[in-house]
C-alpha cells in the first residue's frame, strides 16, 4: 500500500551530529612508561611496527620474535575537545565499532564499558561523563592470551579440537585458548595464518549527538515481487525520549515512498511501513543480469527539522535454499528470482592478520577478481570475522552471493550462559547489520564441527579421556547454540533467509553425505588421492576441496632472502602451516611433473598443479549439474604472505588458479572427457538464461600442427544445463604412438566466430609429453588501458606465463597454451599508465618445457 503523500519540506538533519575520534591517539604496554603515536584504527602490532619496536613480523621468521605481544596489557589514549553546542544535544553516544578484544573504557578517568566481543558493536550513552573543553578516553586491552588461559582453567573439562590454535609457537605448550574468546579463530593460527594474536581498535570510534529521537535500525522486509510490482515493508527501530508525534518519511532514491505522523512512546519503539516500488527491476548475480539496487532512507521530521536520518542499500531478488526430496536424496541449491543457479566461486577468509590495514582498494581489488573470475558466490567462512560493511556492499555491487558462517570453527566452544549470551548479542547485531544487504544467501552455523565431533575421533576421545557425562554436555552445548539459538535468532531477524547448521551437513544436525547436504571434500591434498577422484567424489553442493601452492615468486621475493629460496629451508617452512604442505605439493607434483630445474621454476609449475588439479575438480562439478549445484574451491585469498590454498596470494597476485577459475566458471564452458570405457564426452555447461546456437569443433592434432582428425558441427547450448554434445569412442585415433605427442582441442564458438569457451584435453601425463622446445613469437600493442599481446607458434606451446611483478594489474589470461597455428590475444589490464617499452623491458616469460 502506498501512503498517502503529506510530505512537508524539512531543512537538513544537522549535518554536525557525529564527530570520528580516530586521531592522536597514543599507546603503551600497561607496565611501560612512554607513550608512543599509533594509528586508529590499528593494532597493538601494528603500533610498534610503525614506532619500528619490532620488525615486520611477515618477513623471514620475524613472527616468532613477537610472540611477546599478546601476553601483555595494553593501553590506548586520545583527548578530543567538546564544546558547548554539542553538550546542549540531549544524548551523545560513544560508538565503539570494533574493540579486539578484552577491553576496559574510560572517559575522563570514569569506566564507561568492559567489552569482551571482537565481532560487537559497542554504544555507550556517555553525556553526563563528557566535559567541555579537552576530554580523555582510554582503554586498557587485557592480553586475550591470559583471558583465555584463566577461562580455560575455569572449565572443568577439556575441549577437544581448535588444532589450529598454534599454542606452540605462542609459547603455551599445549593449551590452546582460541575458542574462549569471541575472537577470529585464525588469530590464534591456522594452517595457512601465522600466530599473531591481535589487540586493539579496529573498527573506528565515533561520538554522535542526538535529539529526541532516533533510528536505531532500518530494516527492509520483501514481501512479495512481481513484474508489475514490489511490496517492501520498512521495520524501524526508534528510540524516543519522550511521548510524541512525529513525521516519518520514507524515500525510494529520491521519490517518496510513504509518510505519515507516527506516535512513538517513550522508549524502544518498532515501526512497520509497508510501501512499493513500482516496475522493479530486479538484483541478479553476476553474469545472470544487473545488479539494481535501491536506495532507501528514512527520516523522522519534527517542527520542520529533520532530527535523524538512516539510509539503507537494497537488491530486490528472492532467493531460496531449496532442499526437496528427489531420485538421488535431497537437493540442495540456491533459487535465484524463481531460478536454480548454479554457484562458482571460493571460500573467503580475512585479507590480513591485522585487520585494520586493509584498504577498501584492497577489498575492491578482490572481489572484483572474484567477478573477473566468473564468481557468483563466496562463502565468509566461519574462522575468520563478520566482515567490513564494504565487503558486503562490494559483492551487492559485483553480484557475488555471500554464504556467510557465524564465526565458529573446527572446535568445541563453551556453553556457559556468559559465553552464550555474548555470542547472541555478537549474532544478533551481525544479522540486522547484514540483512539487508541481497548478496546475503545463507546463514551458517558453524565450519566443519559437526563432522569433527562425530568422524574425526574427538566424541570417542572425550568419552575415553573425560567419560560419558561430559561428552553428553559438550555435544548439548553444541545442539544448543546451533541448533536453537541460531537459527531462533536467524527466524526472528532475517526469516528470509535460510540458517544451515554446519558446513559440511546433510541436514540440521546431520552428517554430511554425496545425497544430500553440502560437502567438504578433502581426499585429494590430506588422504593424497589422486585430482581424478574429483570427478567421482561428487556430492549436491561442493563447498570445500582444495590444493596448496606457495605464492608468486614475486612475492616470494618480497619477505625473503635468495638464501632462503629452497621448500626446506627455515623461512619457506615457517611460510607453510599445512602439516604436510611440502611433502604433499612435491608428492603431487611428481605424479605429473618433471622435476623443475630451480627455485623460481618449482613455483611457477606448483601453481600449474594446482590450477590443473581444481580445474578438474570445476569442471567436474558443472558436469554434474544438476546433481551438484555448486562448486566452491578452498580457498580465495591469504591473510599474509604463505604457501596455501588460495589462488589469490597476500600482495593480490592471480595464481594460474585463478586464471583456470575464470574460464572453468565461464558461463558457457566446453568440457572434454574420458570415461573408464575410452569414450570421448564433450559436454557444453551453460548457466544462461536462454539457448544459445553454436558450432562445436573438435580436432586431434599432434604437437606438430598436424590434424589426425577433426569434427565441427551446429549444436544449440541449451541454457542452465550440462549435455553432451559429442560422444565417441576413442579407439584407435588415439595409442601408444601418438598418445604423448598429441591434444584433442574443443572450442564453441558463436555464429559471428566469437570463441565462447575453448578447452585442451592431453592423453597422457603431462610429464610424459614430448613438449617440443620453441619460442613463440609474440608482438605488443599499446592500448587505452594497457597492452594487448598477441602470441602465436606453429608448435605447441604448454603453459606460457608471463610474469610482472612491479606493475599493478592482470592479464585477461596466462599460463595458458598455445596450440600449433592459432594465434592468441590477450591484454594487460592496469589503472596505471603503462608503455610498451617500460612493459617489455619488466616482463619475463617462462613456458613448461623449459623447466625440465
Ligand atoms: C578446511 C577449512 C579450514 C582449513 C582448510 C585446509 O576444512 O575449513 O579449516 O584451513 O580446510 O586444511
Amino acid at each position: 500500500m502506498l501512503l498517502s503523500i503529506i510530505f512537508s519540506s524539512c531543512s537538513d538533519i544537522e549535518e554536525n551530529s557525529s564527530m570520528i575520534l580516530n586521531s592522536k591517539w597514543k599507546f603503551k604496554s600497561t607496565d611501560d612508561t612512554t607513550w608512543l603515536n599509533i594509528k586508529i584504527p590499528g593494532s597493538v602490532h601494528l603500533g610498534l611496527l610503525e614506532n619500528k619496536k619490532i620488525e615486520d613480523p611477515f618477513y623471514r621468521l620475524n613472527e616468532h620474535y613477537v610472540q611477546w605481544v599478546d601476553k601483555k596489557d595494553w593501553e590506548f589514549k586520545t583527548t578530543f575537545d567538546i564544546d558547548k553546542s554539542i553538550l546542549e544535544n540531549e544524548f551523545i553516544d560513544l560508538d565503539l565499532k570494533g574493540l579486539d578484544t578484552y577491553a576496559d573504557v574510560f572517559l575522563n578517568n570514569e569506566p564507561i564499558l568492559e567489552a569482551n566481543n571482537m565481532f560487537v558493536n559497542w554504544k555507550v550513552e556517555c553525556k553526563n561523563k563528557l566535559r567541555q573543553g579537552k576530554n580523555e578516553l582510554k582503554i586498557v586491552f587485557h592480553s586475550p592470551i591470559n583471558e583465555g588461559l584463566e577461562k580455560r582453567e575455569e572449565l572443568a573439562y577439556l575441549l577437544p579440537g581448535a588444532e589450529n590454535d598454534q599454542s606452540e609457537l605462542g609459547g603455551l605448550g599445549n593449551k590452546k585458548v582460541c575458542v574462549f574468546s569471541r575472537k577470529a579463530q585464525y588469530h590464534f593460527g591456522w594452517d595457512w595464518g601465522p600466530r599473531l594474536v591481535s589487540i586493539g581498535i579496529w573498527k573506528d570510534v565515533e561520538l554522535k549527538w542526538w535529539n529526541k529521537a532516533k533510528i536505531e535500525d532500518l530494516y527492509i522486509q520483501q514481501k512479495e515481487i512481481t513484474n508489475n510490482s514490489a511490496k517492501l515493508i520498512a521495520k524501524l527501530d526508534i528510540h524516543s525520549s519522550s511521548n510524541q508525534d512525529i513525521e516519518l518519511v520514507l524515500k525510494t532514491e529520491n521519490n517518496i515512498s510513504a509518510s505519515k505522523y507516527v506516535r512513538l512512546k517513550k522508549g524502544d519503539n518498532v515501526l512497520n511501513i509497508p510501501f512499493e516500488i513500482d516496475k522493479p527491476e530486479l538484483w541478479w548475480t553476476n553474469g545472470l543480469g544487473k545488479q539494481k539496487l535501491y536506495k532507501i532512507y528514512a527520516e523522522l521530521n519534527t517542527n520542520n527539522q529533520t532530527i535523524s536520518r538512516s539510509e539503507t542499500n537494497i537488491g530486490l531478488r528472492t532467493i531460496e535454499l531449496v532442499r526437496e526430496n528427489d531420485s538421488i536424496g535431497k537437493s540442495f541449491y540456491f533459487k535465484l528470482n524463481n531460478r536454480p543457479v548454479f554457484m562458482k566461486g571460493a571460500n573467503y577468509i580475512p585479507q590480513d592478520i591485522f585487520l585494520s590495514r586493509v584498504k577498501p582498494s584492497d577489498y575492491e581489488h578482490l572481489i572484483k577478481s572474484a567477478s573477473e573470475a566468473n564468481f557468483n558466490m563466496l562463502r565468509v567462512w566461519g574462522g575468520g570475522i563478520y566482515e567490513k560493511d564494504i565487503f558486503y556492499d562490494l559483492c551487492d555491487k559485483y553480484g557475488i552471493l555471500v554464504w556467510q558462517d557465524f564465526m565458529f570453527a573446527c572446535a568445541m566452544y563453551p556453553g556457559n550462559s556468559e559465553f552464550l549470551e555474548n555470542v547472541k548479542l555478537e549474532a544478533q547485531q551481525n544479522i540486522k547489520r547484514l540483512r539487508n544487504h541481497p548478496c546475503i544467501a545463507l546463514w551458517c552455523g558453524d565450519n566443519e564441527i559437526l563432522s569433527a565431533w562425530n568422524r574425526w575421533g574427538w566424541k570417542e576421545n572425550v568419552i575415553e579421556n573425560q567419560g560419558e557425562e561430559i561428552s553428553n554436555k559438550i555435544w548439548n552445548d553444541y545442539d544448543t547454540l546451533f541448533h536453537k539459538i541460531l537459527p531462533d535468532l536467524v527466524k526472528q531477524l532475517d526469516p528470509k533467509t535460510e540458517y544451515w547448521s554446519s558446513s559440511p551437513s546433510s541436514a540440521i544436525g546431520e552428517l554430511e553425505n554425496k545425497t544430500s547436504g553440502d560437502m567438504h571434500y578433502w581426499g585429494v591434498w590430506w588422504a593424497k588421492e589422486p585430482f581424478s577422484n574429483y570427478k567421482t567424489y561428487m556430492g549436491r553442493f561442493m563447498s570445500e576441496y582444495g590444493f596448496q601452492s606457495f605464492p608468486e615468486i614475486g612475492s616470494i621475493e618480497k619477505y625473503t632472502l635468495p638464501e632462503d629460496h629452497d621448500i626446506n629451508s627455515e623461512v619457506m617452512k615457517s611460510h607453510q602451516r599445512s602439516s604436510i604442505g611440502n611433502v604433499t605439493i612435491v608428492e603431487y607434483m611428481d605424479r605429473d611433473y618433471n622435476e623443475p630445474k630451480n627455485f623460481p621454476m618449482f613455483i611457477y609449475v606448483n601453481h600449474l598443479l594446482q590450477a590443473e588439479g581444481i580445474k578438474t575438480a570445476m569442471e567436474a562439478h558443472r558436469r554434474n549439474m544438476p546433481y551438484c549445484m555448486g562448486s566452491l574451491y578452498w580457498q580465495l585469498n591469504d591473510c599474509w604472505p604463505v604457501a596455501s590454498w588460495s589462488g589469490i596470494d597476500y600482495y593480490g597476485k592471480w595464481k594460474a588458479l585463478h586464471y583456470f577459475a575464470k574460464k572453468a566458471f565461464n558461463n558457457i564452458l566446453v568440457s572434454p572427457d574420458i570415461d573408464s570405457t575410452n569414450t570421448l564426452k564433450i559436454y557444453g555447461i551453460s548457466d544462461l538464461s536462454e539457448n544459445k546456437n553454436a558450432t562445436l569443433e573438435i580436432k586431434i592434432i599432434d604437437f606438430e600442427g598436424n590434424i589426425l582428425w577433426r569434427k565441427s558441427r551446429d549444436i544449440i547450448i541449451e541454457s542452465n544445463k550440462s549435455v553432451i554434445y559429442f560422444e565417441k569412442e576413442l579407439g584407435d585415433l588415439i595409442n601408444k604412438n601418438n598418445k604423448q605427442n598429441c591434444l584433442l582441442y574443443t572450442k564453441l564458438a558463436d555464429s559471428k566466430g566469437n570463441i565462447l569457451s575453448e578447452n585442451i584435453l592431453y592423453f597422457d601425463k603431462i610429464k610424459n609429453l614430448l613438449l617440443p622446445k620453441v619460442q613463440p613469437k609474440i608482438s605488443y600493442r599499446q592500448i587505452k588501458d594497457g597492452i594487448e599481446i598477441s602470441i602465436s607458434s606453429d608448435k605447441l606451446i604448454k603453459n606460457i606465463y608471463f610474469r610482472l611483478d612491479i606493475t599493478e594489474g592482470h592479464f585477461s589470461d596466462n599460463y595458458f597454451d598455445i596450440v600449433p597455428g592459432e594465434t592468441k590475444t590477450i591484454k594487460f589490464i592496469s589503472d596505471k599508465n603503462i608503455y610498451v617499452s617500460d612493459f617489455t623491458s619488466e616482463i619475463k616469460i617462462l613456458t613448461l618445457s623449459e623447466t625440465y
